[in-house]
Parts: structure tokens; C-alpha cells; sequence
């Protein structure tokens, strides 16, 4: 760890933020995280399932046409063309993991949400979703409530520089690209780095290659947005997000063996990951 420039995510300060349920809450105390669903449903499923275990007191899907396959009956459907109005009363939103295709007016909407604090919903925007960020050459500017997280690929189309750049220099891209968004930004793979667009980071220590494997980064989206809709900070959110993340994926691999190790199996650790926090 680079001395004076970074800190690890240290689970004794996130357990003091976040956790405690109070004896007289009930599910509006806990937010409603709204998942975008896109081409790929599964993805979406994924983010949804992640939501749900981090603790969102309602997960809302909001899609355009029907599902492809039954939901679990834990969340709440919307059908609406303008996802907008479907997501209108969410304490956090989920923009991308699945969605092929980018709806620029959506975008525009939680760019501009972003950039007014008494007005904007907090949002993850992941995967296909970090394609709309993308206009006339340069970056769109989000607001300080936003949390992009993108793999190495994913960062380098953003910050136009090539994959094996951004793995080279993890450090300077995460801080490059938060400054340059004015978004939380948090870049994937083995010690993720959180950063914010002044410049502090954390380096997340737990995590393996048992995460190696299609579906993981959909979950973590989900988990950040579920963290994101109980009100917890942005760079909080992604820091105990991607520390929760990581030990579920840890604990699946010891478990299940980091081979065999499924999307889904981490969403089934994220429980045992918590009871690992206190
Ligand atoms: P390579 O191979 O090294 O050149 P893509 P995607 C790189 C959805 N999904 N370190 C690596 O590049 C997602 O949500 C749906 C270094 C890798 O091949 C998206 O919407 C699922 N390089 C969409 O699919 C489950 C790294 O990125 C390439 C890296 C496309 O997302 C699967 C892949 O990137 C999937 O999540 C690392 N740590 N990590 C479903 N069940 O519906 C990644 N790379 O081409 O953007 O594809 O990430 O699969
Ligand atoms: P995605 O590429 O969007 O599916 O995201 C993959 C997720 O798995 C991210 O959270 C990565 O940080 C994590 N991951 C993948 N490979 C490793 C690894 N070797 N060590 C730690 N985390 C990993
Ligand atoms: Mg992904």
C-alpha cells in the first residue's frame, strides 16, 4: 500500500455506520433500492439479489417490457417504458449491470439528479450503463452522491488509455477518473480501489479469485445500491460494499471451492459475510 496515499477499508470504522437495526424500524427505514433491468435479466437478478441481502427494506425492478423469467417474490415489479416515473420514490438506484443498450434521456436524468444534493437520488452506474457516461470525446460530470464502478476495461474506455495501462497504474486511474466524473469511483479486480473525486482512497483487502466469474461485479452493484438506499454515504457505501463482497467470496470459495464457485453462491455468502463485520 502506498505510504500517505491510500488507507485499506477498515471494517472497525464501516461497523460503527452501518448494521444496527433499530428495535422500532420497519422497511421504509431502510430505502428502496430500484434496479434497472436491460437485455440481460439475469444481471439485473443478480443486482437484486445483492440489494437484498445488503439490507434494502424494498428492491424495486423497473423494466420496460416483461421478464424472461419469474423474479424471486422478494421484490417488487414495475412495468413502465419511462423507467424514470418507475423509479421516482427510490432512496438509490442501479443503472447498468445487464442493460445493453443506454437510455440517454434515463442518463441525463440521474446526471443531472447527481448534481443537486436536495433533489438527487443516489446512483450506482456499472457495466453497460458506464457506455452513457461517454459524449463528444470528453465525460459526463456527475454529482458527488454517484458511484461508478467499473473492471479495468471498462475504466480504460472511459479514461481512453489501454486495459493494460489502467492495470498498471490502478492508482492514478481510479483518482483520474473520479476527478475527472466528480463520481465516487471504485476499480474492480484483485484490491479494488475506492477513490473520490478529492482524492482520498481506500484499497479494499478482502476478496479472491473466486470472484472470477461472470455475474460477481452484477452482485456488487446491488450490494452498493442496497448499501446506497439505506442512506450510508457514497464512498462508504462502495468501500463496505466491495469489503462485503469480497469476504462473501472468500467464505464461497472456502466453502464451495473457488472453482465452482457461482454469482449466486456469493449472493448466499453475503450473510455470513456480515456476521464476519461484527
Ligand atoms: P480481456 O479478456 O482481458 O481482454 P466486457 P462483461 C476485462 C453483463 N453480464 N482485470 C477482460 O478483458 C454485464 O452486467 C451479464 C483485467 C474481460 O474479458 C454487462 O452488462 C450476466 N481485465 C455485460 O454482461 C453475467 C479485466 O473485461 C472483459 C478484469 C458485459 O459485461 C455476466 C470483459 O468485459 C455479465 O456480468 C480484471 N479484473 N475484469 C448475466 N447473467 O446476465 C474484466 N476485465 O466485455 O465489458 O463484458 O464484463 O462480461
Ligand atoms: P465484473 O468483471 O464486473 O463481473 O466484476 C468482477 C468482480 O469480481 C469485481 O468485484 C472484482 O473485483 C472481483 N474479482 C474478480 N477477480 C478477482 C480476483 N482475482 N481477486 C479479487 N477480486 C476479484
Ligand atoms: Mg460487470
Amino acid at each position: 500500500l502506498p505510504e500517505g496515499l491510500a488507507t485499506y477499508v477498515d471494517p472497525a470504522v464501516l461497523r460503527t455506520k452501518w448494521g444496527i437495526r433499530d428495535a422500532m424500524s420497519h422497511k421504509g427505514s431502510y430505502g428502496r433500492c430500484g434496479i434497472c433491468v436491460g437485455q440481460m435479466q439475469g444481471a439485473a437478478m443478480l443486482a437484486a439479489a445483492g440489494a437484498a441481502r445488503a439490507g434494502a427494506g424494498l428492491v424495486i425492478l423497473a423494466t420496460g417490457g416483461p421478464l424472461s423469467h419469474a423474479p424471486a417474490p422478494d421484490y417488487v415489479v414495475r412495468t413502465d417504458t419511462c423507467s424514470e416515473r418507475a423509479l421516482s420514490d427510490c432512496t438509490s438506484i442501479v443503472y447498468g449491470p445487464g442493460l445493453g443498450e443506454v437510455c440517454e434521456e434515463l442518463v441525463r436524468h440521474l446526471v443531472n439528479a447527481g448534481d443537486d444534493r436536495s433533489t438527487s437520488v443516489p446512483c450506482i452506474i456499472d457495466a453497460d450503463g458506464l457506455k452513457g457516461l461517454q459524449r463528444d470525446g470528453g465525460l459526463l460530470t456527475l454529482g458527488d452522491r454517484s458511484v461508478l464502478t467499473p473492471h479495468p476495461k471498462e475504466c480504460a474506455a472511459l479514461l481512453g488509455w489501454t486495459t493494460a495501462e489502467v492495470q498498471a497504474r490502478r492508482l492514478a486511474a481510479v483518482k483520474q477518473l473520479a476527478a475527472q466524473t466528480g463520481a465516487v469511483v471504485l476499480l474492480k479486480g484483485y484490491r479494488t480501489i475506492i477513490a473520490t473525486p478529492s482524492g482520498s482512497v481506500r484499497v479494499n483487502p478482502t476478496g479472491n479469485a473466486s470472484l472470477a466469474v461472470g455475474g460477481s461485479g452484477d452482485v456488487l452493484a446491488g450490494v452498493i445500491g442496497g448499501l446506497l438506499a439505506q442512506g450510508l454515504e457514497p464512498f462508504d457505501a462502495a468501500s463496505l460494499g466491495a469489503w462485503l463482497h469480497g469476504r462473501a467470496g472468500e467464505l464461497a470459495g472456502a466453502a464451495l471451492t473457488p472453482v465452482s464457485t457461482t454469482a449466486s453462491d456469493v449472493v448466499d455468502y453475503i450473510s455470513r459475510a456480515i456476521m464476519t463485520l461484527f
